[in-house]
Parts: C-alpha cells; structure tokens; sequence
C-alpha cells in the first residue's frame, strides 16, 4: 500500500510544497501540493530529481577517509562513524593547539540554509572555535542585500520583498527568476505571477545585458552593459529628484538624508549614463517617470547586478529609488515579511568591517571573510595562516573566484574533512568525509526562505523516510564533534536538543503564537496537523515599528556608499573600453555546482554553450559552433559558440 507525505521542496528558494507518494523504500511519484498556501502545487523539473538524489548509489551513507596508496593512488575507505568523529575532533583540537584559533578555517554551502538542522546546530561545534577565516557562499552571492538592509534597516536580513501579486510596475534588474524561480524573494510560480501582473495592466520591465526566459515574458526588455547598473539607478534617482518626482509619501515621517543623496547623484545625468550602460537618456528617463508614476511600483535586483563590483551601491540605490518613489512598505511595493520563526527581531543585526582579511586586507562581513580570499590564507605562510578546513554543504572550488588556485591550496592543507554526501571536485580534498543523513530523511522547516517570501506562511514537514540505522544527520554530526571537543576541552557537552524543538520554540516566542494573542495560535504541534502549510496572510505595512535601526529611523544618505559614488564616477569619466565582458546564466535543470549526477536533469543538448552575438563572432573573425578559447586573468576553458541575438552586443554569456 502507498503512503502520501507532505513534503518541502529544499533545492532552491521557492520552497515548493510536495506531495510524495511512496510505497516502503521506494518513491512511486513526486507531485506538486496544490494545498500549499504559497506555492499552489507548482513544482519544476528538479523536484523530481528528489528521488535520484535519494536512489543515488553514488551518494555516500559511511564515513570515508582518503587512503594513498605505495603507488600514489588515492582511494577512499569506509570507517566508523566513531573514528570518523574522533579523528576529525582530535586533528581540529591539536591543529587549533599547536597554530591557533585562526588556523581553522570554515567554509559553509549553500544548502546549508535549506537544512535547518545546519542552521541551528552548527554552532555546537563552530563555539569552539571563533576563526577570524570564516567563509561562505554569502561573499558570492547575496552580501551586498545583507550591506544595504543592515545600512539602511538596521538589520543584515531585513529584506524588502517584491510584493508581486499586487504591483502595477515591476523593474527588474539582474535576476532571472523563470530561471532560477527567484531568490532573496520566495516566489514560487513566479511565470503565473508574472503574467497575472501583465493580465491586470501592470509592466514588467527588465533590465538584463541577455533576453533572458524571464525577459521573453516582460512588456520591455532593456539591455545593459554588464556592470554599469549602478550608473543607470543613480541616473533614474537623478531624473526622480531633478523632476520633482521624489514622494516617499507615509515614509517621509522617518526617512531622513534623502537631500544629501539628491545632492549626490546631481552629477550622474541620464546623458553621463547613456554611453556606458548602453540604455538612452530618453529611456532611462522614462522608466524613471514609470516607476514613480506607478501607483503601486517595484524596484528590484538580483544576482547580476549584486556579483559585480558596484554591487552594494547597487543594492542601496535600488532601496532609496523605492523609498523616492514612496514604494517601500507599501502593498503592491517592495514590503516586508512577518515570519512565523521571526529570526530578525532575534538574532545579531550583523556588522561590516570589524576586522580585515591577513594577506590582501579585506573586510570582514557578519565575522565572515570574503571567500576569494580563502586560497591566499592557506598558502601565505605566517600566523593565522589557514592550515585545516571544514567544508559543510558546499563545493567552493566549483563555486568561488579562481577554484584552481584553491584546487591547489587545498592539497596543502594539514587536515580537511567535510561535511558532504559526495565525493566532488572540493571534498575529494578531504581527509574525512562526513555524509548526512538523505534530505527526505530528516524533518525540514525553512528557517531562511519564509523571512523572503511573498507571502507569510509556515510549514513543518516530518521525514519522508525513517533514518537507516547507524546513520546521522548533519545536525547530530555537529553536536557529536562539539561534544567531542567540549570533552577534551573538559567543558559541558551541549544537551541534545533537536532543531524541531528549537522550531518550536521560535513559533512559541514569533508574532502568530497564542502567548503572543494571535487568533492562528500557531505552535508545533499545529504545523505537524497541517503538513501543507498554514497561511498567515499577505504582506503588511510594518514601517517605522519593523525597522531596527536605533531611533527607527532609515538615513538613506549612508556614507559607505556615499563615498562610493565617487568611485563610480572616476571609472566612469573615461570612454567605454570595448572589451567583451562574460555574464553566467543559469538553467531551470541546474543548481548551483551539483544535481549534476541525475540524468533526468543532465538529459539532452549541451546547455554549456558560450551565446555571442554574431556581429561579434564576425568581428573575432571566428564561426558558430566552432570551439572557442575563453580566457582571463584566472585561467582558460574551450566552449562551443553559439551565436545568439539573445545577448548584448559586447557581452559573451
Ligand atoms: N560561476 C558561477 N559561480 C557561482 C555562481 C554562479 O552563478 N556562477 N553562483 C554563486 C551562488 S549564488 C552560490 S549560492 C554559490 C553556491 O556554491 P556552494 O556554496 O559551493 O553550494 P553548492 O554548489 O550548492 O554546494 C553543493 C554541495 O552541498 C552538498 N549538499 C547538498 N545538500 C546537502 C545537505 O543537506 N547537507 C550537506 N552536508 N551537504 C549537502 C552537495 O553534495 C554539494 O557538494 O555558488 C556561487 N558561485
Ligand atoms: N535552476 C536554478 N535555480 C537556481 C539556482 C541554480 O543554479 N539553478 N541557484 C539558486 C541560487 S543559489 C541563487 S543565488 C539564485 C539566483 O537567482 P537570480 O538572481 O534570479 O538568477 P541568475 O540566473 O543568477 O540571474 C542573474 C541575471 O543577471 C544577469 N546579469 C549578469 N550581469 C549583469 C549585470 O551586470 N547587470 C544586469 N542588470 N544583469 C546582469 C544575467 O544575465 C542573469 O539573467 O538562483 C537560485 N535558483
Ligand atoms: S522551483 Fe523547483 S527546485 Fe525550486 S523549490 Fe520548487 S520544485 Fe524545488
Ligand atoms: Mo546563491
């Protein structure tokens, strides 16, 4: 007989509800939850693959260590996990003994914050060691979001969310959310949501140097030269304030600095812009005129325009452009959530700066340093230098800038274990590796994506599967080293409180608990009763109360970023330089560096092609579909070109 569970889609961050029909071991289909109050039963093509990543015989259920052989030849050995936890806590202690706090260093993965049991147990073992060489995915993705919400806000994860359902006027800019189904915005079903915008009379205009899929749906689609977005939203603030456009209407009460930031953006005129973004002055001053003529209107920025050297002016003009216009907090704006486990009001804010990277002198963000520098502080010789790693749920040589010279330093490491289900180009590294426990084998909640979502819901799902015997989840993995440690350091172990309880106890102290008054009463034990979730209602206006800013106050006129218009106007005296700049893409069937072991999403044409456009091809002197060399400073690969009308002129993706 088959059973149905009720299950969260943990890949990416739409968070997609999932029915998962089962039948003892096996997984008999995987379909979307149409009872989910916020992803509606859509799903794409990656939910499916769930039941690969599970099925995997590649997938690690033993611990593994690296064994050389008299030959040179590597092989791995499956161990204990007794030995795997006690030579990974002895090599950390005697390493961190012999060279010090700092010779440990961390990297955390992305998929880290779609396990919460990552989240919330981590610390029992990073407690003991407070390394200045902490990493993560962050300082690749989505630091400058956290710089402008931390600036402007008061706090790293305070987030404006497009609220989608209800806008008039959506500009987009460097984001491909058919792609990639949205990020640091929840937004499951984003095409229908899209096309609902464009059915009720509303725009979608984005800004993007490809005709991306999400492009193909917009009412405008504007190409940009990769890198000048900063130029074309100073431009738009200058046309906002030159005009008389500037309204931020309810915020005005608590808004302050807005003069100072009009003052400074009087030099970037639509006409300074034009030449190196490669959109006209007429053009930009029109969607300036759209955007704060809207009766309701968005302003938001993804990965193209965070990943690039302007990305936290990026980020903060993009707020105080929504703020100009009066669009923040406002429904139909860019609004922010009220999260059932309310990690904002409760949790540190973050900070920026307070100490810098050894070799290069890079600023640390949230006691994290930048994670290009990772490679430098293995291999520079000196106190602090990195001379054991942990890995959990990530694969940097892949993933950050330059992995071949992090390929390389890795190998020079004293100690590395990770924490990881599979053997990849960065755990292979690895003395030890530490395989958790499959997804569908542990609860989930999504401590991180409901604080972004476009809608306040919550949803706890139980396992699908009951955990194999002799098996260990990530989180119990980091108690048993912390205990481990904890032991030798003769100090309390950590008692075993699991993240359900920690869950639960967030709901008990979050906005929706019956202690807190609120008629949902929501607790645990409800979430379990209502495994496809449990709507908490739309977005609401929350300004000034929700800010955490001393006095709740926003000052738009930050002096980071202030200073930094300077910068951007000394690249920018000089003529464009004409050199062809690469943009990446990514493929609803990818994620990030793995699910690349199933076939069912590997299936078909190669997707790695190099898209240029054919007046460039001509100019290179080159062909379609010939093998191309592309080079820069760190390295070079062959592709295939493909020519394509789909990419800007000057821009290869
Ligand atoms: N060229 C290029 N580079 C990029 C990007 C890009 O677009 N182009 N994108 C950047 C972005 S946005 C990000 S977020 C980073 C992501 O880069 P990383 O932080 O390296 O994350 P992933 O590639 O998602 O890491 C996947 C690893 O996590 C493991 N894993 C999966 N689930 C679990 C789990 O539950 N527990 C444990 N312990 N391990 C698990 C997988 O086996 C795999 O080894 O890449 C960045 N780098
Ligand atoms: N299918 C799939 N989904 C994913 C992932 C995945 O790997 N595959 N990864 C997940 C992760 S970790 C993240 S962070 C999100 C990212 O989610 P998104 O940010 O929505 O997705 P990206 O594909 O990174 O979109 C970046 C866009 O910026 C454009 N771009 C590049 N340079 C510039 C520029 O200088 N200016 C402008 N305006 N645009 C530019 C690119 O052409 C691209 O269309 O996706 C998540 N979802
Ligand atoms: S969009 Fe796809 S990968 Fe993302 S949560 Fe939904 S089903 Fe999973
Ligand atoms: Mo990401």
């Amino acid at each position: 007989m088959s059973t149905l569970h009720y299950r969260a889609c943990h890949l990416c961050e739409a968070i997609c509800g999932l029915v998962i029909e089962t039948e003892g071991q096996e997984i008999l289909s995987i379909k979307g939850d149409k009872k989910d109050p916020l992803s509606r039963g859509h799903i794409c093509p990656k939910a499916i693959a769930l039941k690969d990543l599970h099925e995997d015989p590649d997938r690690l259920r033993q611990p593994v260590k690296k064994v050389t052989g008299s030959d040179g030849q590597i092989s791995w050995q499956e161990i204990s996990w007794q030995e795997a936890l006690d030579t990974t806590a002895e090599r950390l202690l005697e390493i961190h003994d012999r060279h010090g706090v700092d010779a440990i260093g961390i990297y955390m993965g992305n998929p880290a914050v779609h396990n919460y049991g990552m989240m919330t147990h981590q610390n029992n073992l990073f407690r003991f060691f407070h390394t200045r060489n902490r990493f993560s995915a962050t300082s690749v993705d989505q630091l400058p979001h956290h710089l402008a919400s931390l600036w402007l806000f008061g706090h790293k994860s305070l987030f404006p969310i497009p609220d989608v359902d209800r806008t008039d006027y959506f500009l987009m800019l460097g984001a491909n959310p058919i792609a990639s189904n949205g990020s640091l915005w929840t937004v499951p079903d984003v095409r229908k949501r899209l096309k609902q915008l464009k059915q009720r009379g509303g725009k979608l205009v984005v800004i993007d140097p490809r005709r991306t899929e999400t492009a193909e749906l917009a009412s405008e689609h504007h190409f940009i030269t990769p890198g000048t977005d900063a130029l074309l939203l100073a431009a738009m603030l200058n046309t906002i304030f030159e005009e008389g456009l500037c309204d931020p209407a309810d915020l005005a009460d608590f808004v302050t600095g807005l003069d100072e930031v009009a003052a400074a953006v009087r030099v970037f005129t639509p006409e300074m812009a034009a030449p190196h973004t490669g959109i006209d002055a007429d053009t930009i001053r029109a969607i300036a005129r759209s955007l704060a003529g809207a009766e309701r209107g968005i302003c938001y920025g993804r990965m193209g325009v965070s990943t690039q050297a302007y990305g936290a002016l990026c980020q903060w003009l993009i707020q105080v452009i929504n703020i100009a216009t009066g669009n923040l907090d406002k429904p139909g704006g860019s609004m922010f959530t009220l999260p059932a486990m309310d990690t904002v009001s409760t949790t540190n804010p973050g900070g920026f700066g307070r100490h810098h990277s050894r070799v290069r002198g890079l600023p640390e963000f949230d006691r994290e340093l930048p994670a290009s520098t990772m490679a430098e502080e293995i291999t520079t010789p000196g106190d602090s230098q990195i001379r054991a790693l942990f890995t959990g749920a990530g694969n940097p040589v892949l993933s950050t800038p330059n992995g071949r010279q992090l390929d390389d330093a890795l190998a020079q490491l004293e100690f590395m274990v990770s924490l990881d289900p599979y053997i990849n180009e960065t755990t292979r590294h690895a003395d030890i590796i530490l395989p958790p426990t499959s997804p569908l084998e542990h609860d989930h909640y999504d401590i991180a994506f409901h604080i972004n979502a476009v809608r306040n819901t919550a949803r706890f799902n139980e396992p699908v599967f009951d955990k194999p015997e002799g098996s260990l989840h990530d989180w119990e993995i980091f108690t048993e080293l912390g205990n481990r440690v904890a032991t030798a350091l003769e100090q309390e172990p950590r008692a075993a409180m699991a993240p359900h309880d920690v869950v639960a106890m967030g709901l008990k102290l979050g906005p929706y608990s019956a202690s807190r008054g609120s008629e949902h009463a929501l607790s645990l034990d409800k979430l379990k009763e209502n495994p496809s979730g449990i709507d908490l209602g739309e977005l609401q206006s929350q300004l000034p109360e929700r800010l955490q800013t001393p006095g709740k106050v926003i000052n738009c006129a930050v002096p980071q970023t202030m200073a930094d218009l300077s910068r951007l106007m000394k690249e920018f005296s000089a003529a464009p330089s004409g050199q062809l700049r690469l943009i990446g893409r990514r493929h609803v069937r990818s994620n990030n560096s793995w699910m690349h072991n199933f076939h069912r999403l590997v299936k078909g044409k190669n997707r790695c092609t190099l898209l240029m456009h054919p007046d460039d091809i001509a100019a290179h002197n080159l062909a379609s579909k010939v093998d191309a060399t592309l080079s820069s400073r760190a390295g070079s690969v062959e592709v295939t070109l493909q020519a394509s009308t789909d990419v800007m002129p000057g821009v290869v993706s």
